[in-house]
């Protein structure tokens, strides 16, 4: 037995000893799907620098090479977002038949309502109500990219907010995003879906329109089943406890999908997995219950979760980093695959505080590798993405589109 098949054999026997159906796990796991974000495979930085990386795609169809090559390696990203106007171009079919071309389709369109100059007092909550109509227009118009390029989700974070208390008004604002919201809800289609990212700081720092899930809940609730909340994993204060609004969200059918990265301090938008990896474990966990739940509008919202990364590299390289972003994803969803939910149940019906705790701890760590490994060999992938990248010679074979690509303009 090679040392793989030593691993696997080992998180076999440990699976047997606890009931949990390793195949089923690898099944589950293998169909996980995980949409990259155009923006990451840009420059970006913080708001001291931007440090320019060479081979950085110059343009839309570029971001959606690099996408490719994601996909190629992992086997687990199928479609890339976009953000308009960042990826603006002539003609949105040419760009989503790029798509196809290179194996992947076209996911979440992105409106942005945070760079134009007419936005600094707010786009859909400013007072003023030609800016109003100006960023609704400009939704709107996202809406009809959403159709040309066969996108069914439209990924909405209004930045909108103030700076000092008494600066707006926040009832007749929370009208005004309202009014807004219902304007474009009434554009989708019947197949399309709205979701509401919130997040409770920056770039206002006294109040933020759309601050927190509960807002992003009340406003998808009056808007109707085909709007719900996108929870981005670094939109929350210091100790928020995520996976509580995650076990929300689902069981209300109102968990649309995620952002994920990584924060250590503010929105950082680093590496998935890379700062908090038993946050992500405990959020899979609610994931993979509600998709179990015998409640069927539960475990249909839970299947139906959009994966989004939402990274903004700063310093690292822009195609591996996001690689260990999938791969960690990957990760911490298969140790959720890997919990014994009857024991986990029989430990919290004994009141067995220390029981019930260490039966997830425990899964948390387990060494999932060979199961990773297996997924990606039956499918005739490289079992070591990051290793197959580094070795394939391709950023050296980017660097010609030389230093000065696009970002977060
Ligand atoms: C925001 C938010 C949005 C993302 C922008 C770039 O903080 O996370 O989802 O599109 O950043
Ligand atoms: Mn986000
Ligand atoms: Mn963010």
């Amino acid at each position: 037995m090679n040392r793989m098949d030593q691993a696997y054999a080992l998180l076999e026997a440990e699976c047997r000893d606890r009931g949990v159906d390793l195949d089923a796990a690898a099944r589950r796991l293998a169909e996980l799907e995980v949409e990259t974000p155009s923006w990451g495979y840009g420059d970006s930085g913080t708001r001291f620098k931007v440090f320019k990386q060479a081979g950085v795609p110059r343009n839309a169809f570029e971001k959606i090479d690099d996408a490719a090559v994601v996909h190629r390696l992992t086997g687990a990203c199928p479609s890339v977002a976009i953000h308009i106007p960042w990826d603006k171009v002539d003609d949105y079919r040419a760009l989503a038949q790029h798509a196809r071309d290179s194996g992947l389709r076209i996911g979440a369109v992105n409106p942005n309502l945070f760079q134009d100059d007419d936005y600094v007092l707010g786009s859909i909550t400013n007072v003023r109500p030609e800016i109003r109509r100006k960023a609704i227009q400009h939704m709107l118009e996202c809406v009809d990219i959403m159709r040309e390029v066969g996108s069914t989700v439209l990924s909405l974070w209004v930045p909108d907010g103030t700076n000092y208390p008494g600066q707006g008004d926040m009832r007749r604002r929370k009208r005004w995003l309202e009014e807004a919201l219902r304007e474009v809800y009434d554009a989708l289609d019947p197949d399309m879906r709205l979701l509401i990212e919130y997040k409770f700081f920056e770039p206002a720092f006294y109040h933020t329109d759309l601050a927190d899930w509960g807002m992003a809940y009340l406003a998808a609730e009056k808007l109707g089943p085909q709007a719900q909340v996108l929870v981005d994993t670094g939109h929350h204060p210091q100790g928020t406890n995520v996976e509580h609004i995650v076990a929300v969200l689902l069981d209300e059918g109102r968990l649309g999908g995620f952002h994920f990265n990584s924060r250590k301090y503010a929105d950082d938008d680093l590496i998935v997995g890379a700062i908090h990896p038993y946050e992500l474990f405990l959020i899979f966990a609610e994931i993979v219950a509600a998709e179990r739940s015998g409640d069927q509008r539960v475990a249909q919202t839970a299947r139906a979760i959009a994966y989004m990364i939402d990274q903004s590299h700063n310093i690292e390289p822009k195609i591996p980093a996001m690689i260990r972003s999938v791969c960690n994803i990957q990760t911490q969803f298969a140790k959720a695959l890997l919990i014994p939910w009857d024991l986990l149940r029989d430990r919290q019906e004994q009141n067995d505080v220390l029981g019930a705790e260490g039966v997830l701890r425990e899964t948390f760590e387990l060494d999932v590798r060979p199961l990773l490994w297996r997924i990606r060999e039956e499918r005739g992938l490289p079992v070591d993405p990051m290793k197959a990248f580094a070795e394939s010679g391709h950023m050296g074979a980017i660097s010609s589109r030389g230093i000065g690509g696009s970002g977060w303009s």
